[in-house]
């Protein structure tokens, strides 16, 4: 118990410690290390573009934020586990069935891992994955349309936290379980977790062509914490890393109970040998209940479907397939440098970083030197796989980048700075403090072979002082560094949306020449779009009504509707017949339960009202799209639900 108090004592003093304190000519060039000074280097005269997209994760807002680097520039803001009343995400019944999950339809999640795809193991800026921790979801952005395109939901995950990360060519994205739970989810008591709760790490599919993605396999692991991942490139492609906590496998009081062991473990796992055993059939079906939704860029609309079974690899029964890297003490960030040479754990409660060597790695397997295993799984011994350590850089290490030039970053939690340490001698070079308590920091290309090494973004848990107040809850916000000289440089500070953690970046000429402008009307798909005014109808079902309406500027047809009752249930399918890049249109409906709708050019949008009340009920265009937008407007009329009235409809009749 002594032992206990002394622990907590020594948490509460470092939590005292936190709390103190292509067109390409377009795009903006950095002036390089004579640059005059920080205003200039981060300034984007007005016109010019910025020279990197950051995607940086909404935390607790389920969202992810598009931002332009040096500038800081907010872009757009994507609703991906979210409801969103801009964007009408979630609100309207196209989008609805992206947030359905085994648990009902969830409009809400934590969002922390952006990851961009990557072909040959540099970032092709084709699609944004992040993860959902909180109902396990792994998203799929587009970055043609910059939207949201695909959810899996994880089965025998909980808490999906060493999530979403790319293998060199897209192959799988990789989620991990943070918590480990009953595989398969059972009622037992909660004391009896140690041996009998299990985690899982998940292996889904990326179609090269489409980016379709299917949950291939999942690998049953011990009852540990999966924190964080990052996969192999060059030449330790084929394997993934995972850092661990709770190797203790406790189940309460866990600041305390889960930092007992002097070392946890970085989990390696072979996934080629996955591969291999799935094919001489060493897999099993289990049954699993997880969602699957797509959103079709045909019809505009998206399709839930729900999921019963997953193939599962018991890593405690497949030779060769995990091996364990003993990492002091309790690692968060796991990181594998360029090369995939080093994989770096930071170690929470450790003064020093511990560096792997992946070719160490190798060899110990090969003359099988092993100190004992964990559930069949066997654990290598900690000097024979050790590249190096970094002595003293720092407290509280969470995370690591490299610029590719042979130098890594670390962020400090606790001292709240970046630190920059050399590959290969492990010598602390330069560090800056972040305001305040840094988590993830990110460098664009960062996770890949080839990192655009210009600038770091520190993403920081706490503000303070740094901007006005905005009362007890102040924004959190980034911090970008230039490290293209020998020492770092602040630049900019610039709030961010939600909490971020991870942040992915990419050369904005990679991304912006793939944009699209707008959704060609011959290709519209939706089934209730109509692509002329002559088409536009309103048709009666019992008590639903469907509207075929369309949008153009400056009308909507039709824009009077007669012969709707109280108690109908009345859809309005709106097209915007314009073919314009820029030119939405919006549309809402006074008393309707939704979000407005604003609908892209040729695209088709749905939204349900409800009238409640007879009267005669305007409805208007919400976006200013022209010079006649205040025009933009049309009325239904609401009649009691007894009336006989016939359906009608009109434009510019009177
Ligand atoms: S975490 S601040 Cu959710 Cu990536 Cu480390
Ligand atoms: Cu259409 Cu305003």
């Amino acid at each position: 118990m002594k032992k206990i108090i002394h622990l907590i004592t020594a948490f509460a003093f470092l939590g005292m410690l936190i709390s103190c304190g292509n067109n390409s000519q377009n795009i903006k060039k950095k002036q390089g290390a004579l640059g005059s000074n920080a205003a200039e280097k981060v300034y984007v005269a007005p016109g010019e573009y910025d020279e990197y997209y950051a995607f940086i994760s909404g935390g607790f807002s389920g969202q992810l934020s598009v931002y332009g680097l040096p500038s800081g520039r907010l872009f757009k803001v994507i609703p991906v586990f979210s409801q969103d009343a801009e964007k009408a995400w979630g609100y309207n019944e196209e989008t609805k069935p992206m947030l359905n999950t085994s648990h009902g339809f969830v409009p809400w999640d934590d969002a922390h891992h952006p990851d961009i795809s990557q072909t040959n193991g540099v970032v092709d800026g084709r699609w944004v994955f992040i993860n959902g921790n909180n109902t396990p979801r792994i998203a799929k952005i587009d970055l043609t349309t910059f939207e949201t395109t695909e959810i899996i939901e994880i089965p025998n995950s909980a808490g999906n936290h060493s999530s979403s990360f790319v293998t060199e060519n897209t192959e799988y994205v990789v989620a991990g379980t943070r918590f480990s739970v009953p595989i398969p989810q059972r009622d037992m008591p909660i004391k009896e977790y140690k041996g009998n709760f299990k985690g899982s790490l998940s292996f889904i599919s990326v179609d090269p062509e489409d980016g379709g993605m299917d949950l291939k396999f999942q690998i049953m692991m011990p009852g540990f914490d999966y924190d964080l991942a990052h996969p192999g490139r060059g030449a330790s492609h084929g394997w993934f890393f995972f850092s661990t906590y709770n190797t203790e496998e406790a189940s309460t009081l866990m600041e305390v109970n889960a930092s007992q062991n002097d070392k946890d473990f970085i989990a390696a796992v072979n996934w080629k040998k996955a591969e291999e055993y799935i094919k001489a059939g060493k897999g099993k079906m289990m049954p699993a209940k997880y969602a699957h939704n797509v959103y079709n860029e045909k019809t505009h609309t998206a399709t839930s479907t729900m999921k019963d079974e997953v193939l599962m690899l018991d890593a405690s029964e497949l030779p060769g397939l995990v091996y364990l890297l003993p990492t002091p003490k309790s690692p968060h960030g796991c990181d594998v440098d360029p090369s995939g040479e080093y994989i770096v754990g930071n170690g929470k409660l450790s003064a020093n970083l511990t560096i792997h060597s992946f070719t160490k790695m190798l060899a110990a397997i090969e003359a099988k030197k092993f100190d004992g295993e964990a559930y069949g799984i066997p654990i290598l011994k900690f000097e024979d796989v050790l590249a190096g350590v970094v002595d003293q850089a720092g407290l509280g290490p969470l995370h690591t980048e490299f610029d590719g030039k042979g130098n890594a970053y670390t962020t400090f939690f606790i001292s709240s700075e970046v630190v920059k340490w050399k590959l290969g001698t492990w010598e602390v070079v330069d560090r800056q403090p972040c305001y305040y308590s840094v988590g993830h920091l990110m460098i664009p290309g960062g996770n890949s072979r080839e990192p655009f090494g210009d600038y770091v973004l520190a993403m920081n848990k706490i503000t303070k002082d740094r901007y006005l107040p905005t009362g007890p809850e102040v924004t959190q916000s980034a911090q970008l560094y230039d490290i293209s000289g020998d020492k770092m440089e602040l630049l900019l500070d610039f709030p961010t949306i939600g909490e971020p953690h991870y942040a992915a970046g990419i050369r904005a000429d990679i991304v912006m020449k793939n944009s699209k402008k707008i959704y060609k009307l011959e290709e519209n798909e939706h089934p209730f779009a109509v692509k002329t005014e002559a088409d536009t109808k309103v048709v009666r079902d019992g008590n639903v009504v469907h509207v075929y309406m369309t949008m153009i500027r400056s009308h909507f047809a039709p824009d009077n509707i007669e012969g709707i009752k109280v108690g109908d249930k009345v859809y309005f399918h709106v097209t915007n017949l314009e073919q314009d890049y820029d030119v939405p249109h919006g549309i809402s409906m006074i008393g309707a339960n939704t979000s407005e709708l604003l609908i892209m050019p040729g695209q088709t949008e749905t939204f349900l009202w409800e009238p409640k009340q007879v009267g005669v009920w305007p409805f208007y265009c919400t976006d200013f799209c022209s010079a006649l937008h205040q025009e933009m407007q049309g009325y239904v009329r609401v009649s009691p639900a007894s009336s006989t009235l016939p359906l009608s409809w009109s434009l510019g009749e009177d």
